[in-house]
């Protein structure tokens, strides 16, 4: 079987695979980010508190300390406590000066959680979903951290990676098929304990919604 084969493949059993692993990809402003409108998010938070509920390419981000719920009925909690606002005029690294959208997100953040679990709650076991963090370079130094992804069933998806290692704005991101309600993120600031994650805002996306009789379901492109 060729590369393409099994790239085919492996698209049409997704269903069946579950997960895959997470990745690292840069982004560029808003239009970058793979938000849309005509996308379901159970969860669309942005962490830190100079910007208020901010708005990205027409998703409503809600504002949240390290825990909460939205009027959807999905919650989260676990998330790091303290809080960080980036003051005006401080520049932004790499993200175009609009003022809006993404960078609102990226204008604020929490930090100080060295280890431990934050959680995903009220998604529904077989609808495969797409969690992305975005974040940015905050220093020229290191910041390795390694997020592990726990969907359920036994399942961990690990990923190492160093937010300030380049001076480029970055999403991580990881598909999964839901085993549990819950999505459990295990933080791993380790490697630089003073240096922990800067938790600037996440989204779960419904990305592929399973058919109840295995018939394949509907890919949500
Ligand atoms: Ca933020």
């Amino acid at each position: 079987m060729n590369s393409k084969s099994i790239l085919a493949g492996a698209a049409l059993v997704f269903a069946a695979t579950a997960h895959a692993n997470p990745e690292i990809v840069p982004f560029v402003g808003d239009e970058e980010t793979r938000i849309r409108p005509d996308r379901v998010y159970t969860h669309a938070l942005d962490f830190g508190k100079k910007w208020n509920d901010p708005w990205v390419n027409g998703v409503q981000f809600k504002s949240t300390g390290q825990d909460g719920a939205n009027d959807a009925g999905y919650s989260w909690d676990g998330f790091p406590e303290s809080d960080f606002d980036f003051q005006d005029g401080s520049p932004l690294i790499s993200t175009p000066h609009s003022e809006t959208g993404i960078y609102q997100v990226l204008g604020d953040f929490n930090f100080g959680k060295a280890s431990g679990s934050a959680w995903l709650r009220g998604l529904t076991p077989g609808i495969v979903y797409e969690t992305r963090f975005y974040h940015r370079p905050f220093s020229s130094g290191d910041r390795w951290q390694t997020f592990t992804f726990k969907p359920g069933g036994g399942i961990e998806d690990a990923k190492r990676f160093n937010p300030d290692g380049q001076l480029e704005d970055q999403m991580l991101i990881y598909r999964f098929e839901a085993v549990n309600a819950d999505l459990e993120i295990v933080f791993d600031s380790s490697e630089n304990p003073e240096d922990t994650y800067h938790c600037y805002g996440l989204v779960n996306e419904q990305v592929y919604e399973v058919a109840p009789e295995g018939g394949g379901g509907t890919l949500l492109m």
